[in-house]
């Protein structure tokens, strides 16, 4: 059956099933500017925005696409409108969404979304550009001066390519023009995300010019600890989601009954009662951010590239597999819950709420796309945990064992000798330390942690590090991933 594109017009004939904006939309206005419109965003701040719209509408969402247009395309002949289609072993939800009131494209409309960034009516700016998009070294946190696009930017200040660009050219436009700061909110799985976005964009623009760097250290940069699991969108989701609303939607979101949201309560411009959609304001993120970082992601990352080298495709098949379980157990009970100060906080009960979600048999997240980009996600989700460790004399056997299975994956060659598509800014790099190392897990171990913006010089030169690395690799490398989990997990 064809049914007809989702819309405004269409709205009102969307099946019972589906939930709809509870508010007038057309009494909406622009409030929060939002970078990096992708899947994450759609699937979380944008429905905490979406619950709060009929109490206050001024706090609508313009999203921007920095790198592909794809979104904006898809939205615009919906009026900004998608569903997300929230999963689980009793079925699908589909909502539609109307707080993101449309998108645009940083690349071709620069000029017009930075002279909204630098409106009165915008007073937040929020942020999910992934780890690459902050220009930073992931091993210090400090701003990339040698990136290309920081190099374009500063050179090309009123028609920036980065984010950090584009927040301190939209910045000094306000400055010029005697408006109060945006606060930034930054929505990446980063720790201290809003120090982080805080310290990239007080450089950038202290390199820019030195008065707009001293007015620029009053913007406020709350951190924030986002979390909900949101796997890539297939045609056969678009399928489902067609039948489940009754319209087509081109740009649906599937994803899972769980989300979190816990927020710095830093908003010198005000901002939505987000606490009245369910987000926690507290004074200090850094906990959760760490907690969340270290079992949820560290786990994930480490069943990614463990599971794609066993074969499993998808984390709930993972999940089907006991070794492979008891491993993310002891990973979080042993090695990451002993490293977290969460008084009040019952990490066993987070642990097990997070085995749940991984098991979610109806949401179907690729172990290749929690793979990618792990240079920049390994810092915090792996490599922290195992630097506390180490500081202390403890065990690090499971968490080398993600790190060991990183390696052998970014070596770009399967198990059964075929080809694994990397994803990775250093995927070209890590590609020819692998050619040049062959199968020898000690040159694999030194040509990587060799690339210090990930490892750090401290960890490269830590001969007990060295040591649990490179015997799982060994073992990787001689009887597979499932043996070697097997083994390891006892
Ligand atoms: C995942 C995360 O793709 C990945 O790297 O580990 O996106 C994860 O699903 C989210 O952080 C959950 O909040």
């Amino acid at each position: 059956m064809t049914h007809q594109r989702l819309s405004l017009s269409t709205l009102a004939a969307l099946t019972a099933a589906t939930t709809r904006p509870g508010y007038d939309r057309a009494g909406v206005t622009p409030g929060i500017v939002h970078l990096g419109i992708g899947a994450f965003h759609r699937a979380h701040m944008a429905v905490y925005v979406d619950d709060l719209l009929d109490e206050d509408p001024s706090w609508g969402i313009v999203g921007a696409s920095l790198r592909r247009p794809d979104t904006k395309e898809a939205l615009e002949k919906q009026d900004g409108l998608y569903t997300i289609a929230v999963r689980d072993a009793a079925g699908t939800h589909p909502r539609v969404i109307g707080s993101i009131l449309k998108v645009m494209d940083a690349n071709q409309e620069r000029a017009a979304l930075l002279d909204l960034m630098a409106s009165p009516a915008i007073r937040i700016v929020s942020l999910t550009v992934t780890e690459k998009g902050y220009c930073h070294d992931p091993a210090t946190g400090e701003l990339d001066e040698r990136h290309p696009d920081i190099v374009h930017d500063l050179a090309n200040p009123g028609a920036p390519k980065s984010a950090p660009g584009m927040l301190v050219e939209a910045l000094a436009r306000r400055k010029a023009a005697g408006i109060a700061p945006f606060t930034v909110m930054s929505c990446d799985n980063l720790p201290a995300n809003g120090q982080t976005a805080k310290r990239i964009v007080n450089r950038f623009a202290a390199l820019r010019d030195a008065e707009l760097g001293r007015w620029v250290q009053d913007v406020a940069f709350p951190s924030t600890m986002v979390d909900r699991i949101v796997p890539s969108t297939t045609d056969a989701d678009r399928a489902e989601v067609a039948g489940l609303i009754g319209a087509e939607d081109a740009w649906p979101i599937m994803t899972e009954p769980f989300t979190q949201w816990v927020i710095e309560d830093h908003f010198p411009a005000g901002r939505p009662a987000f606490e009245r959609a369910g987000a926690q304001l507290v004074k200090d993120v850094e906990p959760f951010e760490l907690m969340k970082l270290r079992m949820l992601n560290g786990a994930h990352s480490t069943m990614a590239y463990l599971g794609y080298l066993g074969g499993y495709e998808y984390i709930a098949e993972v999940m089907g597999d006991p070794s492979y379980v008891r491993l993310i157990h002891a990973l979080m009970t042993e090695e990451a819950m002993p490293t977290l100060d969460m008084p009040g906080t019952d990490l066993g009960a987070y642990r097990d709420q997070l085995l749940e979600r991984f098991r979610n048999p109806a949401l179907k997240h690729r172990t290749w796309q929690i793979a990618m980009d792990g240079s920049q996600k390994l810092p915090q989700r792996l490599l922290g945990t195992i630097r506390d460790r180490l500081a202390r004399g403890q065990d690090i056997t499971r968490l080398a064992l993600g790190v060991a299975g990183w390696m052998r994956y970014v070596t770009g060659v399967a198990e059964d000798g075929g080809e694994i598509d990397v994803r990775d800014p250093h995927a070209l790099k890590m590609h020819a330390i692998a050619a040049d190392a062959g199968d020898d897990p000690g040159a694999l171990f030194e040509g990587l942690v060799a690339l210090s913006e990930v490892f750090g010089t401290d960890l490269a030169t830590n001969a007990p590090f060295r040591d649990a690395v490179t015997g799982h690799l060994e073992s990787l490398f001689d009887h597979g991933a499932r043996a070697t989990v097997a083994k390891v997990a006892g």
